[in-house]
């Protein structure tokens, strides 16, 4: 399988509750690298931009709205198969679906904190990861 990366986001809930370091162990015992890595608080505008693809569903300002409520962690993971390998570590977007050990299964919240995002395609990983860095900011 092809190394691949992903852009990961712990999200607000996440931060809140200093669950940095559980989450990051999670990525790392699995086998991806943290190739590249930065805290900061999301406007609005860019929440909206980043999410402009559920701009037409009914939770679409809620998710804007909690993803600007505090520090997010911007992530790049590498490695074999990283896109489906992360979505995997994440388990479901509703922690009551979640599959035992997962990071959300574990960690979340509630269908909305649900602690982590991760790309859920290569395109869409190239899209997310250009959104937040530069190439001469992750190191392989
Ligand atoms: P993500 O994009 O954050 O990795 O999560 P995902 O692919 O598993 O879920 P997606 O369908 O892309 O939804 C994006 C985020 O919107 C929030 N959400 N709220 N209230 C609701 O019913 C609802 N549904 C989704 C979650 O924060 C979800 O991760
Ligand atoms: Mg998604």
């Amino acid at each position: 399988m092809a190394v691949e990366r992903t852009l990961s986001i712990i999200k607000p809930d996440a931060t809140r509750r200093n669950l940095t370091g559980k989450i990051n162990a999670r990525f790392e015992d699995a086998g991806l690298r943290i190739v590249a890595q930065k805290r900061l608080q999301l406007t609005r505008e860019q929440a909206e931009k980043f999410y402009a693809v559920h701009a037409e569903r009914s939770f679409f300002n809620d998710l804007c709205t909690f993803m600007t409520s505090g520090p997010v962690v911007v992530q790049v993971l590498e490695g074999e198969g990283a896109v489906l390998r992360n979505r995997e570590i994440m388990g479901a977007t509703n922690p009551a679906n979640a599959a035992p050990g997962t990071i959300r299964a574990d960690f979340a919240e509630s269908v909305e904190a649900n602690s982590v995002h991760g790309s859920d395609s290569p395109e869409n990983a190239a899209n997310e990861i250009a959104f937040f860095f530069s190439q001469i900011e992750i190191l392989s």
